[in-house]
């Protein structure tokens, strides 16, 4: 599985720096969602799903946390720590974040709307969905 990643381009001035991120150029979808995590309890786990359809990039714009990407045959973990940096995760992803920092802050832009639907929570039910997936296709 590839992991990808994204480094932003910092515009930075004796003031400090700053980051712009714009649609279909930085962000390789339409953004229709942004959310973010702050304030996780030392020790949680989030996560324990992959999507059907939906795109995400993920940036720690402070502190640092772990993400586990596995695809249904193999696992990776990628460390986010850096403001500058984005983890695109595609769908048929099952994704699980911890270790964050007590100060990490996530910040992910999605490429849909929240649907409950496109969720899949339950890891079996992944297995069967990537692997019917892919004798579809
Ligand atoms: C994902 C990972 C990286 C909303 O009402 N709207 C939203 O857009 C989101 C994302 C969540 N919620 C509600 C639903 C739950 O009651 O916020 C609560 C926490 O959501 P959830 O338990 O799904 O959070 P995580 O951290 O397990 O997962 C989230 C995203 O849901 C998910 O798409 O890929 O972050």
């Amino acid at each position: 599985m590839q992991v990808v990643k994204f480094m932003f381009q910092p515009h930075g001035d004796d003031r400090g720096q700053l980051i712009a991120l714009e649609e279909m150029i930085d962000i390789p979808f339409k953004i229709k969602r942004v959310y973010y995590m702050y304030d996780t309890k030392e020790g949680v786990v989030r996560g324990y799903h992959a999507h059907k359809s939906l795109e995400q990039i993920l940036v720690c714009i402070h502190g640092s946390c772990k993400v586990r990407l596995d695809n249904g045959k193999e696992k990776k973990v990628v460390l986010l720590e850096k403001p500058y940096e984005g983890l695109y995760i595609a769908n048929n992803i099952w994704r699980e974040m911890y270790d964050f920092s007590s100060d990490a802050v996530l910040l992910v832009f999605a490429s849909e709307l929240y649907n409950e639907d496109d969720y899949i929570r339950d890891y079996n039910e992944f297995l069967n969905f990537i692997d019917n997936e892919s004798r579809a296709n």
